[in-house]
Parts: C-alpha cells; sequence; structure tokens
C-alpha cells in the first residue's frame, strides 16, 4: 500500500504541478481581453515541449511570438538591468508613463515561472529544470532573450533604462539589456536612451561609471544619450504623485 500511496501522490503532484503553470497561464492571459489564451498556451508549448530541455534554441519561440505581436508603445518603453523590483514599483502605480516588458501579454504571463519539456514526453514540467546558466539554450533563457528581442524591435522615440548604482557594473555585457536590447535600438527608431541610475544609500557606481561610457559609445550616433542618478526614494515618489508629468519626475 506504501507504494501505491507513493505512486499516487507523485502522479498527483505531477498532475497539479503541471495544471498549476497552464492555469497561472491562463488566468494571467485572461486578463488582456483581445487574445486567444489556448492558441498562445499551444505555440509556447510548441517551443519547448518534447524537447530536450538544454536543446531550446531562442527561434522556438518565433510563433509564439508572432502571435502575440507586441504594440508601439512610442516614448514609454522602460528598460531594466538588475532594477527588477524599483523599475515594477514604478510602473505598477504609472503605466500611464512607463510600459516594460512585463506590462505586455508575454512578459506578464511568464514572469518568475520556470517551465521545461522532456524527449518523449509531452507535459510541461516546472521541476528538475535546467537553470539559467546551466545551459545556453534552455526553455526560459530562450524565452526572455527572444521576447526581449522582439520588444527593443518596437522600442522608439524617447527610451528609458533603469539601472543599478549599487553594483559593480551597471552595463553588463553579458545582461539582457546589453547583449540583446540595446544592439536593436537603430535611430530611425529611438531618438533619445534616457538612463536612470538607481542610486540606494550605499551605492558604488553612478552616471560616471566607466561601464556607462560603453553604452554611451555602443549606441547608434543619431541616438542621443542622457544618464541622471536619481535615489531610489526619489523614484519611489514618483509613483505615488500621479500628478507629475511623466517626464518630470526626476
Ligand atoms: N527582460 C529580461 N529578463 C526578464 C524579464 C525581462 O523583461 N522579465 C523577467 N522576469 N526576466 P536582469 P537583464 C527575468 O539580470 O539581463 C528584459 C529573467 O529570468 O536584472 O539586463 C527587460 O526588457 C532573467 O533571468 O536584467 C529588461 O530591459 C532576469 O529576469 C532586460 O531584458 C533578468 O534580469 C533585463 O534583463
Amino acid at each position: 500500500t506504501a507504494l501505491i500511496i507513493l505512486i499516487l501522490g507523485l502522479s498527483l503532484g505531477l498532475t497539479l504541478g503541471r495544471r498549476n503553470i497552464k492555469s497561472t497561464f491562463f488566468s494571467r492571459c485572461e486578463k488582456f481581453k483581445e487574445y486567444d489564451c489556448q492558441k498562445l498556451w499551444d505555440a509556447f508549448q510548441q517551443a519547448y515541449v518534447n524537447k530536450d530541455p538544454c536543446k531550446v534554441p531562442v527561434e522556438a519561440y518565433d510563433p509564439l511570438i508572432a502571435a502575440a505581436p507586441f504594440k508601439h508603445q512610442c516614448n514609454k518603453t522602460m528598460f531594466w538591468s538588475k532594477t527588477k523590483d524599483v523599475v515594477h514599483g514604478l510602473t505598477a502605480k504609472r503605466n500611464d508613463c512607463f510600459v516594460t516588458l512585463e506590462d505586455t501579454l508575454l512578459g506578464s504571463v511568464l514572469d518568475n515561472l520556470t517551465w521545461c519539456g522532456k524527449e518523449g514526453s509531452n507535459d510541461t514540467f516546472t521541476t528538475g529544470c535546467p537553470g539559467w546558466s546551466e545551459c545556453v539554450n534552455n526553455p526560459v533563457r530562450s524565452f526572455w532573450n527572444r521576447s526581449s528581442a522582439a520588444f527593443a524591435d518596437v522600442a522608439c522615440g524617447n527610451v528609458t533604462a533603469m539601472l543599478n548604482g549599487s553594483i559593480n557594473t551597471p552595463f553588463n555585457p553579458t545582461s539582457i539589456f546589453a547583449s540583446v536590447e540595446v544592439p536593436r535600438f537603430i535611430a530611425s527608431r529611438v531618438k533619445n536612451l534616457n538612463v536612470v541610475m538607481v542610486i540606494q544609500k550605499n551605492n558604488i557606481s553612478n552616471c560616471t561609471d566607466p561601464s556607462l561610457k560603453n553604452l554611451r559609445q555602443s549606441i547608434d550616433t543619431g541616438i542621443t544619450f542622457s544618464c541622471k542618478d536619481v535615489s531610489e526614494s526619489r523614484i519611489q515618489e514618483c509613483g505615488s504623485k500621479p500628478e507629475i508629468a511623466c517626464g518630470a519626475c526626476w
């Protein structure tokens, strides 16, 4: 009987785990009225299901991206690197000013989730999946690389990026922001890149950091670059004062 209970427990756990990501996907997806969530779930699954979880290239998500294209959000696009919490604390309150990838359908549906498939199975697993750096072509990493590329492709006008002044290299070449998004900013679409350096009490870098010089030098010459050191509390204030105009916040 112990064995039967164990097997029942395992299969129940498996079913629940699976239903979990699917139901999370659907409940988050249904908040976006104009999309067919079943169609998107199918497009999502085909990217990794029945595959070795270390052999899911970024292109595997092309059909998913095609099924949920980003709308143009000129002047509002917000990028970030190592500042997720500050940024989302702000955009939760000021989405009239800034739109992050997590404010779009794809970003919001898959935020904070882990998933992978397995060869010879049509299931979605949420445990035992490769970690971010375990292999490059893992399902989660490829998704964020692919969706970040698509998100950067539609950025235009005034673009904002929040970087972290509490780390050594705020503009880190290995980040998605540096390696995937910035290279896709082209002067015919993006006019200004405005970096907001988030300054906490014990900051160790700011806009004068050498990595910011690299950023300034790596962008297309037609794009105007600016960087401003702004305290974290000031950014939080911006979120709680909806009467302040978007551009006048810092
Ligand atoms: N972007 C990348 N990664 C994202 C993401 C997103 O929108 N949303 C989530 N949840 N993640 P980091 P970065 C997860 O190292 O590498 C876009 C992924 O699991 O602080 O420069 C976004 O448009 C991934 O492991 O920053 C933003 O501009 C970490 O968060 C950059 O790319 C990446 O967080 C941020 O990517």
